[in-house]
């Protein structure tokens, strides 16, 4: 198997590439990484020497034709993912989200490979907190932010180049991922990293809001069941009933961390601030036999800050950048 792994520098897309090199050795891979702000060589260094590295846009039409017409699958990772960047300056999540999809719907097409689109529980807007409801693959999109609109509309592309093109393709929407190689902006790798400099952890609001948080790899293993076994033109919803505030998760880290549970402040809260996310993944679970093997958020969560602690060197290089975008920003 021959596989192109697109934004493989990234937080998911690095995790998942470890994942292929240690337990599917025999695949080849090529990513394919922009190098943002938010791509970094550091993070595939361990395996540099077993996967294909090209540096490059998923909107170059020319290049991602090429690297697709010698591959048997593409999964797509790259995004530009983090909200309140895309409430500062959209433009570039409508060129790489949606025009690169689109740029790599047309090379899967004339090439008839076999794609994966990796997306998010955003399209869907949010739930109440007390509503019993959870996300479905049935739930209408309802998208908040720039960043979830235009993955909303990155997944549109796909289901309308399945149905009118017969590309064979899959979907999946994921719950708030954490655990190693997170970049700093992200909100638990924020706070632990803070800690760690004697900053207090920084509530948005009020702080009830709710993510359904799962880990990495967890969410990698489900992609992997979906590209081995899932139905072309069918969505997956990845979650693994994480649901928890971020007042608890703060609360968390500041009690692994050795600190006081209220040794945290408020700052401005975000625009338009999605209040719940909730994931109902019985179709992944019963269709695909895929479970969640983190199924301690706490021990989880204790990992992740020992992974935090233990390389700084990978994290320091991008905190100052980030924490001066945050101050702009009143944050
Ligand atoms: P990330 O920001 O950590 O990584 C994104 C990667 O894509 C970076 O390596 C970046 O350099 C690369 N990239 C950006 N623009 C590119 C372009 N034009 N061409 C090529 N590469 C480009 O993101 P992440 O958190 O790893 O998210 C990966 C995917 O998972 C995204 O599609 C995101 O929407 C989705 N997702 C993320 C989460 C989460 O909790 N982080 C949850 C559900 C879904
Ligand atoms: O300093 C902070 N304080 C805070 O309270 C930060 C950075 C965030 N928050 C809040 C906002 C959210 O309610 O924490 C929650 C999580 O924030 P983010 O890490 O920015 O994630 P979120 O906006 O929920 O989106 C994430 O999950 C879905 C990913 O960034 C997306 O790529 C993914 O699609």
């Amino acid at each position: 198997m021959r596989l192109l792994v697109t934004g493989g520098a990234g937080f998911i897309g690095a995790n998942f590439v470890h994942l292929l090199v240690r337990e599917y050795p025999e695949t080849a891979v090529v990513v394919l990484d922009k190098f943002t702000y938010a791509g970094d060589r550091a993070s595939l260094a361990p395996v540099a020497d077993r996967v294909e590295i090209v540096e490059g846009d998923v909107a170059d039409a020319a290049l991602v034709d090429s690297l697709v017409a010698r591959v048997d699958a593409v999964v797509h990772f790259a995004a530009e993912s983090h909200n309140d960047n895309s409430l500062a300056d959209p433009y570039p999540f409508v060129h790489t989200n949606l025009v690169g999809t689109y740029t790599l719907l047309e090379a899967v097409r004339r090439h008839g490979v076999r794609y994966h689109h990796i997306s998010t529980d955003e399209v869907y807007g949010d739930l109440e907190l007390d509503d019993p409801a959870k996300f479905t693959p049935t739930t209408p999109y309802n998208p908040s932010s720039p960043y979830s609109a235009t993955k909303a509309g990155s997944d549109l592309l796909v289901r309308a180049w399945v149905r009118s093109f017969g590309v064979e393709a899959t979907i999946s929407n994921c719950s708030n991922n954490y655990g190693p190689f997170q970049h700093v902006e992200k909100f638990i790798p924020r706070q632990v990293t803070g800690l760690v400099d004697g900053v207090r952890p920084k509530l948005y609001g009020s702080g009830e809001n709710v993510r359904d948080w799962i880990h990495v790899e967890d969410h990698n293993r489900a992609v992997l069941a979906i590209l081995e076994r899932g139905r072309s033109g069918e969505t997956y919803l990845i979650g693994a009933d994480g649901e928890t505030s971020n007042l608890d998760v703060v609360r968390t880290i500041l009690e692994l961390m050795g600190r006081e549970a209220d040794d945290f402040e408020h700052v401005a809260d975000r625009p338009g601030h999605d209040l719940r996310y909730a994931i109902d993944a019985s179709l992944l679970r019963d269709e695909l036999g895929w479970t969640p093997r983190f199924t301690s958020f706490r021990d989880g969560l204790a990992d992740t800050v020992e992974w935090y602690r233990a390389n700084e060197a990978w994290w320091r290089p991008h905190k100052a950048a980030t924490e001066a975008k945050y101050a702009q920003l009143g944050r």
